[in-house]
């Protein structure tokens, strides 16, 4: 996360950590005791997506460091990823993974650990909204390849979500972003996700809840000017979400 500050896990409960064996490597967020909720782009199909090698964490306040009072750690008993996940345009970057603890139980709620709402179907916020974002990710846009800096300490900060019209634009991304995708960025170009925040919430209030709207996916750069960062429209998927996981009710609203 640019911008922002460091927070306390106890303020995004929701928010997973997932590592491929000692590495971190994505954000996800808890939906369910036995579902989180990540990005395809995280699971690269080439060499064969192997559950085996990642871990996902639940209520660490830094990839780093181990707090076994707080955290949770799990297996992946399964991962599903969008069928239509294209990796060419990141359309339908969603992917569900079922998670276990070695006694086969799911996620216990605490006060660091909490799930996070699913917003009714197709219902979106109305452009101009600000709403969080938060992850392990960059801190710095000036990182070199190789060299990365990630923050290791989660953070958070306020985004704004910006109309399709303005990131349509040609000096915005034109044709780039699909109608399953949205940009959210800071009017100063201050604050934005990066990488390793990729799979992690993007949450708006309503009523006096945090529903989750959209999954940190891409964007060119991070906090550059006229670069938003662009998140996967999680209401356009309650029900490829209630299909997969048997959750229900949330497609009702
Ligand atoms: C990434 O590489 C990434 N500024 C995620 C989000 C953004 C850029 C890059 C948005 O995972």
């Amino acid at each position: 996360i640019i911008g922002g500050l460091r927070a306390a896990i106890e303020s995004q409960p929701w928010l997973a950590s997932i590592f491929q064996g000692n590495t971190f490597s994505c954000g996800g967020t808890l939906i369910s005791p036995c579902w989180v909720l990540s990005a395809a782009h995280c699971f690269p199909l080439g060499k064969r997506t192997r559950k085996e090698e990642y871990s996902v964490y639940l209520g660490k306040d830094a990839t780093n460091k181990t707090n076994l009072e707080k955290e949770q750690k799990f297996e992946i008993a399964k991962i599903v990823l969008h069928p239509e996940f294209n990796s060419e345009d990141f359309n339908n970057d969603i992917a569900l993974l079922q998670i276990v603890d070695r006694n086969g139980q799911c996620a216990q709620k605490t006060e660091s650990v909490r799930i996070a709402c699913l917003p009714p179907l197709h219902q979106m916020m109305p452009y101009g909204t600000y709403c969080n974002i938060a992850g392990y990710g960059h801190e710095r846009n000036d990182d070199v390849p190789g060299n990365f800096r990630y923050s290791r300490f989660m953070k958070e900060t306020k985004v704004e979500i910006l109309s399709d019209t303005t990131c349509q634009k040609e000096d915005y991304y034109a044709d780039r972003v699909t109608e399953n995708q949205f940009c959210a960025a800071s009017p100063k170009w201050t604050e934005d996700a990066c990488q390793g925040d990729s799979g992690g919430p993007l949450l708006c209030k309503a009523n006096n809840r945090m529903f989750l709207f959209g999954i940190i996916s891409w964007g060119e750069g991070c906090a550059v000017k006229n670069k938003p960062g662009v998140y996967t429209k999680v209401t356009n998927y309650n029900t490829w979400i209630a299909e997969q996981t048997g959750l229900q009710s949330f497609t009702e609203g």
